[in-house]
This record gives structure tokens, C-alpha cells and sequence, in this order.
């Protein structure tokens, strides 16, 4: 399956020179990005994809040498910055003793928690010498090293290999069957409003379910009205109420205040992406501000409903909680926007993402992270805003005080 979060990016980085462009030329057995004597070849980042075995689909970004003249300090690091937001891995490419420069840059990928690995190129010129600098690099930055020679094509066999090893794989989080036990009773609280499709129920009310069943609980399910009846005649306390997000200030009040209850969408928020982050995310509305740019993020382009969700029911009652006059901007589709296109973002606020896997979603939450921009996702920030967070999120046991 193709699909963001799929591809991988992968940046390779490295001081003027040493041969980046050479080694991903060799990579791709052609001739893509200009190679030169002349320090400062590269200019703007080249992206070249391929597969690679046994990765798959790879992006490869060539970079200019980041040591450029001009490019120091602050103005350099962000420089880089904006390029290495979105990849998965970086390789650094070296042919001399670790310096100033490259620990700058294995500093850089740890702060933006880009796994990387080290290439010591021109093994022909280096010969013995490049096993040395491997040691070196070994010792220096615990990550993998490959010798290779761009000219030669000398360990070039390893990249995918080595690439593949240092890209994680997230780990898969259940949507609700670790918050109960067999035999608990769990009641799913379902809308059956204009909004809901015909005939069927929508994708995370079945995973509640079936998750449900798998735990071998007991699935209640029933419309909001119904709530109260059903929990008056049914003799057994529940383990969790699971409810739409905009009923869940009418569902607390119809539970009793010891029992859990979350949301569809907080659930959906902590299977695909990082609950913790957007539940720290959520400082950032207190220090919003008149004039702040708010960016409202889908991960699909659906055709906006008249009332709908993201566009204008969460601005209005955000404009409400913070009386500021905010500056809303909506981004929809698949890939994570330009740095330029978010980067004065004092928040995003992020769909359920249900178009995306959970690699895709934890991909646009690390770009976040790196941009530096305080991201929540729609369930969240709903619960926030209706003063239920902290009822919401009890479920969960996080270590986190909103
Ligand atoms: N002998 C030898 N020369 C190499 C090797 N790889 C690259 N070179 C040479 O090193 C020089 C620089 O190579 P580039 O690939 O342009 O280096 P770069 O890192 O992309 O440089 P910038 O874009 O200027 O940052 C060229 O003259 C290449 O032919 C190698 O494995 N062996
Ligand atoms: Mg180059």
C-alpha cells in the first residue's frame, strides 16, 4: 500500500564536499544531482525517489552543505531546520575526523529526534583510514557506519539495510480493549443525527465495538436519549462510557461521577498519534493572542459540512473561551504543509485523522514537534474547551496536568 507515512525521507547531510551528491547518484545509478570539485555545488535541497530494498519507497533529499559560508549559527540551524522537519532518517556524509560541524549536526538530529546513521565516503582515496574514522564515528555517536566509496560503488549494498534497521516502525496502540476486562460493560453512546450515514454506523464506533468483543466485555450500545434508561434497567455499573464528543457534556451528566468515560475521538487521538502532546499542546490556547494565526488541520478533503466540525463550530468557541481575534487558517490533504506554510502557527488544531494510518499521524505530530508548533487534535481540544478535559482523560492515568 502507497500512502503517506509509507515513503520514507531520508536527508542526507553532510559538510561541503565530502561527496553527498556523489553518493546519492550512486544510490540511484544516475546522474541526478550535479557533482563538482567546487565546494558549494548543491544549492537547494534535491529530492529523488526510488525503492530501496528493503525499505521500499524512499525519498532522498540532497542537501547543500550546510557549512556554507554565510550560513552560520542560528541562521544555518534553521536553515536545516526547515529541510530535515519532515524526513525519517538523515545519513551523514563525512570524509575526515568528526569536528565542529558534525557533532553540530548529530546534536541538531537528536534535538528533532531524526534517527541518523554516518557514510564514510571515498573509501578509494581514504583506504585504510576510512576504518578508522569508523571507529571514530562508532565510539563518538553509538549509530551505525558504512564505508562506501560513491566513485566505486564500494558498500553501497548496505545502505538499505543499515536505513531500514535505524527507521522504527510505531508501535501499534489499542483503540480501548487495554482500559477493560472481560466481563466489564462498556456503553458506546452513538448520535444518530443528520450527520450520521445511512445504515451503518461510522469506522470508530465499530472498532469500539469489535474491540470490545475481542476483550470479551459486554458492548452496550445506544443513542444519547437512551442513556439513562438503558443504565437505570441494565443493574451493573460500566466500566467505561465511550460517547461523540459533542454529547459528552450531557452524557457526564447522565453517569454517575465515578465511572470513565472518554470519547471516540480522544481514543482515535491516542490509537493513531500522540495523546500526551496534545494534551500539553493544549497550554498554548491560554496564551493565544489578537492577531495569532491558528491553523486547522485535515488530513482528508472532505466537502465542509454548513455547521461543520473544524472550520466552524472549534473556532467559535475557541474565539469564546480566549476573546481574542484569531487568525484561522484551514489546511487540508494528505502530506504536512511547507514549514513556511505553518511556521508562524501559534497552534494547530489536528483532525481524528481516520484517512491515515498510525505511522502517517505520528509522522505529522513529530513535524510538528520539530517546527516547534503546539498541535491538539479535534477530541481533545473539544473536551477542553466544554471544561471536561480532565474528566475525559482520567481513563487514561497520564502523567500530564492540563
Ligand atoms: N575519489 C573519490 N572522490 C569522490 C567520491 N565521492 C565524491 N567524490 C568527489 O568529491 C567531490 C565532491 O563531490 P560532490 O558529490 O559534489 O560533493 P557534495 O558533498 O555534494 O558537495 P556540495 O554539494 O558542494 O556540498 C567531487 O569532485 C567528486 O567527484 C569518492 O567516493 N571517491
Ligand atoms: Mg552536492
Amino acid at each position: 500500500m502507497e500512502g503517506p507515512g509509507f515513503r520514507k525521507y531520508v536527508a542526507i547531510v553532510g559538510k561541503r564536499n565530502v561527496g553527498k551528491s556523489s553518493f546519492m547518484n550512486r544510490l540511484l545509478g544516475q546522474e541526478i544531482s550535479i557533482v563538482s570539485e567546487v565546494a558549494g555545488t548543491t544549492t537547494d535541497p534535491v529530492f529523488k525517489s526510488m525503492e530501496l530494498r528493503p525499505l521500499g519507497p524512499v525519498t532522498f533529499v540532497d542537501t547543500p552543505g550546510l557549512d556554507d559560508v554565510g550560513y552560520l549559527g542560528k541562521l544555518r540551524v534553521e536553515r536545516a531546520r526547515k529541510i530535515l522537519y519532515r524526513v525519517d532518517a538523515a545519513i551523514l556524509v563525512v570524509d575526515d575526523m568528526p569536528g565542529e560541524y558534525e557533532d553540530s549536526i548529530a546534536e541538531l538530529l537528536r534535538s528533532m529526534d531524526i534517527p541518523f546513521m554516518v557514510v564514510v565516503n571515498k573509501e578509494d582515496l581514504l583506504g585504510s583510514k576510512a576504518w578508522e574514522l569508523k571507529k571514530n564515528y562508532e565510539s563518538k555517536y553509538h549509530v551505525a557506519v558504512l564505508v562506501v566509496s560513491a566513485k566505486t560503488g564500494k558498500g553501497m549494498e548496505s545502505v538499505g539495510d543499515t536505513l531500514k534497521k535505524i527507521i522504527p516502525d510505531e508501535e501499534e496502540i489499542p483503540f480501548l480493549s487495554d482500559l477493560i476486562d472481560g466481563g466489564d460493560l462498556v456503553v458506546l453512546v452513538v448520535p444518530i443525527d443528520l450527520g450520521a450515514p445511512k445504515g451503518r454506523l461510522i469506522m470508530p464506533q465499530v472498532h469500539g465495538i469489535r474491540e470490545v468483543l475481542d476483550a470479551e466485555a459486554l458492548a452496550l450500545v445506544v443513542k444519547e436519549r437512551e442513556l439513562r434508561y438503558a443504565l437505570k434497567n441494565i443493574g451493573m455499573k460500566p466500566k467505561l462510557v465511550v460517547t461523540d464528543s459533542q454529547s459528552i457534556t450531557k452524557v457526564i451528566s447522565d453517569i454517575p461521577e465515578d465511572v470513565n468515560v472518554t470519547t471516540f475521538s480522544i481514543l482515535e487521538t491516542r490509537y493513531r498519534g500522540d495523546l500526551l502532546y496534545s494534551i500539553e499542546s493544549l497550554k498554548a490556547i491560554e496564551e493565544l493572542e489578537d492577531g495569532d494565526k491558528v491553523v486547522i488541520m485535515e488530513a482528508c478533503t472532505h466537502r465542509p459540512l454548513t455547521e461543520d466540525i473544524g472550520r466552524v463550530k472549534i473556532p467559535r468557541w475557541l474565539v469564546n473561551h480566549t476573546g481574542a481575534q484569531l487568525e484561522f487558517k484551514v489546511i487540508a490533504g494528505r502530506e504536512f504543509p511547507d514549514a513556511e506554510e505553518v511556521e508562524d502557527a501559534r497552534l494547530i488544531i489536528h483532525c481524528g485523522g481516520c484517512v491515515i494510518n498510525r505511522n502517517a499521524m505520528m509522522k505529522r505530530v513529530k513535524m510538528a514537534k520539530r517546527l516547534g508548533i503546539p498541535m491538539v487534535n479535534y477530541g481533545v481540544i473539544i473536551c477542553y474547551l466544554h471544561g471536561v478535559i480532565d474528566r475525559a482523560i482520567k481513563v487514561f492515568n497520564l502523567d500530564v496536568k492540563v
